[in-house]
């Protein structure tokens, strides 16, 4: 049961799958290919060959200026050289690659216009530059629409393993003899954070982080086509999951709760990245208690504290005040949103000037307390890289007490009632697992082919890495909904997994335990009058997304859809790469089973779904939108994420005495002894 039930987006997809994806997709693989290297793809060389970017201004919606501006700046010299590293939070590099990526946006057409310019600017602009304007014009540009992502792991693999299997592999592609690295997690066993590196280094887990913020780049401005509808609230909840995933899994290792980041404090875990940039030398390392230092340039922790200040006055106010002085009021539905676009902050902040940019400034800070004066020249941090933060436990930290302020905003609002759960002639019967959720290990090869040098007088070898990853047993949930009214019905159905208690086994207090709930399915089940009963395969969570192919198997499937003359391969299960990996939907658990409660909660769909329903079954839009939305359409959910629990509970009385709410107790077992 893979996702296929697309409905109208799948329709909309098909449609653009008229101009030849597969074609399109054979380009941007080409592209992707040695990125460090020339363009290998001798076909699409002499394509372009006679191409100057304003060969003909009529290729571009605005005649050309776009172009005509990145030309300008690339003759004054002002480019990001080749071969060194690029890094997102550094205003210049992320302007220089935004500048490629506006140009494709005012292309009429892929071939020649995207396609050619692609193909020029590759070999003018740095390597970092040109793979992030090409993944963010994949995900935004209407003209590339059904392409798949291939996954970074492979197109930059010195982002996502450690150093020691880099050095391995250049050393064999010298020798020439294939190898096959086993890639071991950084840090030894005497660092109890260990434990739960496999959670922050998966690098599924990584390719996630890196692609949501991807869809929702905190440089989004509505002038590049389209609204991200409800980013800042989406910013609050993707982390704020991110947080108690990371938390359940410390549970099943006999960890505590990650607790918060303090300015006042040492850093109490230092990282050795064991990580590599390309081109620009080692990722800095940090010792362990750390105090923060200011960063020459950057910050002084004196401002990030003046912000978070103002941020939580505005909570106790209710309201925040925009640039010209106006009050906007944030105690409604909107609220959170608006303070996830305060503290990212994203182009989307009311007000950047006074609430600063906590989230993004606090990433650089912590990237450069190795070396906050610079005197050592060294290169950004793991956490000024999307793909590479996770990895350091300072960003759980970091996110906790961002996500202690946004609970501190929810905490202001009052419970919900009664009538906000009605559901008239509805009454959920009973809820069942068929299968038991069960975790384990497994081994992940993954190519290195790309992260080594080239030269034409030295073959490839097959180079590969294998990770140890975690995967879990397929499970599906069983519902048993009775319809009392006499016409068909749309349930949402939301669910939940909640820790019963912490790594002791005390049970959380129902603060702790409604905050650690782990978000696991969100979708609409239809319901004709009399009993229905619901099957739910893991593999349908709206959560997650299915692991992509590799790049290898990716150009081999293209290039064999190619020849057919097939206009796609049926690939719209893997257009996102944004959504927690289906291997990790479930937390690792324990030998014995560690105790969790299955919350599963019906609701009106009717009246909680953003777009309006059909006849059809469109509404079943598959894939991943309940941590990354639908691309360029409004969030499905009208409710607030998070609901039901992401407002104070008085009692659990209020839950366990509706007809539409069901508690399972379940446990999630880990078997073996890693
Ligand atoms: C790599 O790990 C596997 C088990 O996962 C083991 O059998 C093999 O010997 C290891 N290889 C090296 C070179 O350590
Ligand atoms: C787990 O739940 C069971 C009931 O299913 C209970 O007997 C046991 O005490 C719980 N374990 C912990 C550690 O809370
Ligand atoms: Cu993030």
């Amino acid at each position: 049961m893979i996702k296929t039930s697309v409905g109208l987006l799948g329709l909309l997809l098909t449609f653009v799958y008229a101009q030849d994806t597969s074609i399109q997709q054979q380009d941007v693989n080409a592209l992707l290919w040695k990125i460090n290297e020339p363009l290998q793809l001798s076909k699409m060389r002499s394509l372009v060959d006679n191409f100057e970017p304003l060969i003909e201004t009529s290729l571009y919606i605005d005649e050309g200026r776009s172009v005509e501006v990145l030309l300008q700046y690339i003759a004054d010299g002002n480019t990001l050289k080749k071969k060194s590293y690029f890094s997102l939070f550094n205003n210049q590099h992320r302007e220089e690659a935004l500048m490629l990526f506006e140009v494709l946006l005012k292309c009429q057409n892929w071939d020649p216009c995207i396609r050619n310019n692609l193909v020029y600017f590759r070999e003018v602009l740095n390597e970092g530059v040109f793979v992030y304007s090409l993944y963010i014009t994949l995900v935004h540009n209407p003209l590339t629409k059904g392409i798949i992502l291939p996954p970074l792991y492979e197109v930059t693999p010195h982002m996502f393993t450690n150093s020691e299997v880099i050095y391995k592999a250049y050393s064999h592609k010298m020798m020439q003899t294939p190898g096959k690295f086993n890639m071991t997690f950084t840090g030894s066993q005497k660092n109890p954070e260990q434990r739960v590196a496999y959670f922050g280094e998966d690098i599924g887990m990584n390719v996630h982080h890196v692609s949501w913020h991807m869809d929702f780049p905190f440089w989004w401005k509505d002038s590049y086509g389209y609204n991200l509808d409800r980013k800042g609230e989406l910013f609050f909840w993707v982390h704020h999951q991110l947080t108690v995933r990371f938390d359940a899994e410390r549970f099943s290792n006999n960890l505590n709760r990650v607790d918060e980041l303090y300015w006042d404090k040492p850093i109490y875990e230092g990282f050795a990245p064991h990580t590599v940039y390309k081109y620009g030398g080692e990722f800095p390392a940090r010792p362990d208690n750390t105090n923060f230092e200011d960063v020459d340039g950057v910050a002084k922790i004196r401002d990030l504290k003046i912000w978070e200040t103002r941020i939580r006055d505005a909570i106790a106010h209710g309201y925040v005040i925009g640039k010209d002085g106006s009050i906007i009021d944030i105690l409604n539905d909107r609220g959170i949103d608006i303070l996830g676009n305060l503290i990212e902050s994203s182009e989307y902040s009311v007000n950047p000037y006074y609430y600063g940019a906590l989230h993004n400034t606090a990433h650089i800070v912590l990237g450069r307390q190795g070396d906050p004066h610079g005197k050592f020249k060294q290169p950004p941090g793991v956490m000024e890289h999307f793909e590479t933060a996770t990895r350091d436990p300072a960003f759980f930290r970091l996110h906790k007490y961002m996500d202690n302020i946004f609970k501190e905003f929810k905490n202001r609002f009052p419970p919900y009632t009664k009538e906000d759960f009605s559901y008239d002639g509805i009454e959920l019967l009973d809820v069942s697992l068929d299968g038991t959720l069960e975790t384990f290990f497994e081994d992940f090869e993954f190519s290195l082919i790309n992260a080594v040098d080239d030269t034409p007088e030295v073959e490839d070898v097959p180079l590969t890495a294998v990770i140890k990853r975690l995967n879990h047993r397929p499970f599906s949930y069983k519902l048993r909904v009775k319809n009392d009214n006499d016409r068909r019905e749309v349930a949402f159905v939301r669910m939940y997994l909640c820790p019963d208690g912490n790594m002791n086994g005390a049970l959380l207090d129902i603060d702790e335990r409604r905050w650690g709930c782990i978000e696991m399915e969100k979708y609409w089940m239809d319901l004709e009058p009399g009993i229905t009963t619901g099957v739910r395969s893991n593999t349908e969570s709206t959560v997650t997304v299915p692991d992509p192919p590799s790049f290898e198997t990716l150009v081999e499937m293209t290039n064999a859809a190619v020849d057919a003359g097939a206009e796609d391969f049926g690939k719209v299960n893997y257009v996102r790469n944004c959504g927690i990996p289906d291997r990790l939907l479930l937390p690792k658990g324990s030998k014995s089973g560690l105790n969790f409660t299955l919350m599963v909660f019906l609701s009106n769909a009717y009246k909680e779904t953003a777009i309006k329903f059909g006849s059809t079954q469109w509404y079943h839009y598959g894939g991943t939108h309940a941590h990354c939305g639908l691309h360029g359409l409004p969030y499905p959910d009208k409710r607030p994420m998070g609901f039901p629990f992401d407002r104070p509970v008085p009692d659990w009385r209020v839950f366990t005495g509706l007809k539409t709410f069901k508690m399972v107790p379940v446990k999630v077992y880990h078997k073996s002894d890693d």
